[in-house]
This record gives C-alpha cells, sequence and structure tokens, in this order.
C-alpha cells in the first residue's frame, strides 16, 4: 500500500471572470479596494488579452495535472502517491484551501512549491507563510520548496527558447550578436535588497547559466510590470532599457521573460502589448521567447525540486 503526499502546488492566481477582477484586485491591495480609475485601467488590461478566458487559470491547471502526472510517473519513490493540490495568493482556491483540502482527504505529510523559481521574502515566502500557518492549524506536516532557478533542466528548457527565437531573427536578417537579449522579472519594491533578499541575484544566476549555455555576450536585465506607489521599485524598468538601447542604435531585442512560467497579463500584456508598442514608436523589432507553460522540462524541475525537497526533510 503506498503512503499518499500531497504536493501543494501554489500560484498567484487570476479573476474568474471580467466581474471578478474587482475582489481580485483588491485581495492584491490587500483587502483595500481599487479607486474607480484603477480598477477600469484593470479591466481595459485584461480586455485586450482575454478573449474571454484567463489564460493563467487554464495554464496553472494544465501545469498542476500534468506534475501530478510525472512525479507519479517517477521511479525515485515507488511507495508513494503524489496527490496535487492548487493553492492560489489572490483568486480561489486559495492556499489555505488548497491545505485545508489536503486535511479533509486525510493527507498528513505534504510539500509545497511556488510555480516561480526565485526566491523573495514579497514573494515566494509569503506563499510559504500562509501555507504554514493553515498546514499547523489542520495538522498537516508541511516542507517547502523555496527555489529552483538553476535545475539545468530549467536552463535548457529557457535556453532552447532563446535559441529558437535567436534562430527567427537570423531568418529575419539579424545575426546572433546583433540581438540585444534582455532577461526580465517582476519587479519589486527597491527596500527587498538592503534587506538582503536573494531575488536579484538568483535572476541574474539564471540569465547568466542561459548566456553561458548558449554562448551569447549581448545580453543585460531589465525589471517589468512595477507597481504604481509612492515608493521606489527596482529598475532599470523594460520600457526605459528599450529607450536607451535604441539611442545605443541596438535595433534587435528578444526578451526573455524568465521570472514567470506560463502566458498571463504580465507577458501577454506588459510585454506583447506595452513593450511592443514603444519598440514599434523606436522602430526596433521586439520578440519574446515562448513561456514555459507545461514544457515536459519544466515538469521534470518541478518534479525533482519536489523529491529532493522531501528526502532533505526526511519526509520520505
Ligand atoms: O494573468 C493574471 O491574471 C495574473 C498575472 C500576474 C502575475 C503576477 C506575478 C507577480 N506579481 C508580483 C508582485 C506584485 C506586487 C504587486 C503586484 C500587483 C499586481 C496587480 C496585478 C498583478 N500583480 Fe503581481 N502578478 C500578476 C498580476 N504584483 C493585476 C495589480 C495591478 C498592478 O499593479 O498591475 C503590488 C501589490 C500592491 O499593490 O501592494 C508587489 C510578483 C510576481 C511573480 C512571482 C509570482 O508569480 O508570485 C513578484 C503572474
Amino acid at each position: 500500500m503506498k503512503t499518499k503526499v500531497g504536493v501543494l502546488v501554489m500560484s498567484y492566481g487570476t479573476p474568474e471572470s471580467i466581474e471578478g477582477i474587482d475582489a481580485y484586485y483588491t485581495h492584491i491591495r490587500r483587502g483595500n479596494a481599487p479607486s474607480e480609475e484603477q480598477l477600469q485601467e484593470l479591466v481595459d488590461r485584461y480586455k485586450a488579452i482575454v478573449g474571454g478566458v484567463f489564460p493563467l487559470r487554464e495554464n496553472t491547471n494544465h501545469q498542476v495535472e500534468s506534475l501530478q502526472e510525472a512525479l507519479n510517473a517517477d521511479s525515485r519513490l515507488p511507495d508513494v502517491e503524489f496527490v496535487c493540490y492548487q493553492g492560489l495568493k489572490h483568486a480561489r482556491p486559495f492556499i489555505e484551501d488548497g491545505v485545508e483540502q489536503m486535511a479533509q482527504d486525510g493527507i498528513k505529510k505534504a510539500v509545497g512549491i511556488v510555480l516561480a523559481p526565485h526566491y523573495s521574502t514579497m514573494s515566494v515566502e509569503s506563499y510559504i507563510k500562509r501555507a504554514q500557518a493553515k498546514a499547523d492549524e489542520v495538522g498537516v506536516e508541511m516542507t517547502f520548496v523555496k527555489s529552483y532557478h538553476l535545475h539545468p533542466q530549467l536552463i535548457e528548457a529557457l535556453s532552447r527558447r532563446v535559441n529558437a527565437k535567436l534562430d527567427l531573427f537570423k531568418e529575419a536578417g539579424a545575426e546572433r550578436e546583433d540581438v540585444r537579449v534582455l532577461f526580465s522579472a517582476h519587479s519589486l519594491p527597491e527596500k527587498i535588497v538592503e534587506l538582503g533578499d536573494p531575488y536579484p541575484e538568483q535572476l541574474l544566476e539564471t540569465s547568466r547559466a542561459i548566456a553561458d549555455k548558449i554562448g551569447i555576450t549581448s545580453w543585460q536585465f531589465a525589471w517589468q510590470s512595477a507597481g504604481r506607489t509612492s515608493v521606489p521599485w527596482l529598475g532599470p524598468d523594460i520600457l526605459d532599457t528599450l529607450r536607451s538601447l535604441s539611442k545605443e542604435q541596438v535595433e534587435n531585442v528578444l526578451v526573455a521573460p524568465i521570472g514567470f512560467v506560463s502566458d498571463h497579463l504580465e507577458v501577454l500584456y506588459d510585454l506583447d502589448i506595452e513593450a511592443q508598442d514603444v519598440a514599434k514608436e523606436l522602430d526596433m523589432r521586439l520578440m519574446r521567447i515562448d513561456m514555459l507553460n507545461s514544457d515536459p522540462l519544466y515538469m521534470v524541475t518541478l518534479c525533482d525540486a519536489v523529491v529532493d525537497q522531501l528526502k532533505q526533510a526526511q519526509m520520505v
């Protein structure tokens, strides 16, 4: 008889409908409702990308199903049956709902992993804290994967995507060395740096690992999607970077949003609409790498991280 181990797969979450955007945005703002103008601005951004479906929901569902299949096909822990649960940060099923469901299903041991490879106290740690608090309340023993930003299969999957787009640039007449590769991730308030947060360094490590693997030297890092608040956010912002690159006569740019793993608003709007508009203004050719979504190499990465974490915590 196999032992059941729960896997809480945590992701950002997305509204279920246009009407649900208000509640979702209020949750992101820790219970403070947005002004009518802020809400309308977000609704407009979703309307520009969704076409009736919120892509992140379907992508997360598929990632969770694929991970469960990959884990149960893995021969390293033959006595374990993995059961994956979804826990979202800002939408249903919330992180707490996922942990509660595990307890109701009789799961005694579980591992948590976030669908974001890089650790920050403001991102991954906040998912972990909420899951741990609920797990303590309902009596599930949990351990957590904190980051997996240098896993060889993750680097391989991202490198293939960069190479694929560099080939397209070549077909369009730009040699590899003439394309500036711009790695990007979600900005966070600058204060995380003073607090010694590893997020910026981990992102640079992933960027360097990809650049070294495929031999590109013309690359740099930029931040995207910063919040519109009064506190300073990590920069340089990607839109400003495009403007500076244009002044340096760079005409071809490939964006690699390595801090994200799915097609969603921050990629489909902030890069494919907003950054593309700036690139057009600058007469620049801008492409973006395909997102990982359920790439089998990404599933191997998650699978290894889960198994290693369980072993390290001596829970199996
Ligand atoms: O497609 C979708 O429906 C959801 C796309 C989405 C992802 C995402 C990932 C991250 N965020 C991170 C940090 C922040 C901080 C704030 C913040 C605000 C928003 C808003 C929307 C939004 N985020 Fe997000 N984020 C996504 C969507 N995010 C919508 C609200 C409007 C706006 O500012 O654009 C500021 C919160 C505050 O006001 O206090 C901080 C980080 C990630 C990547 C890691 C992760 O996935 O957890 C970090 C996807």
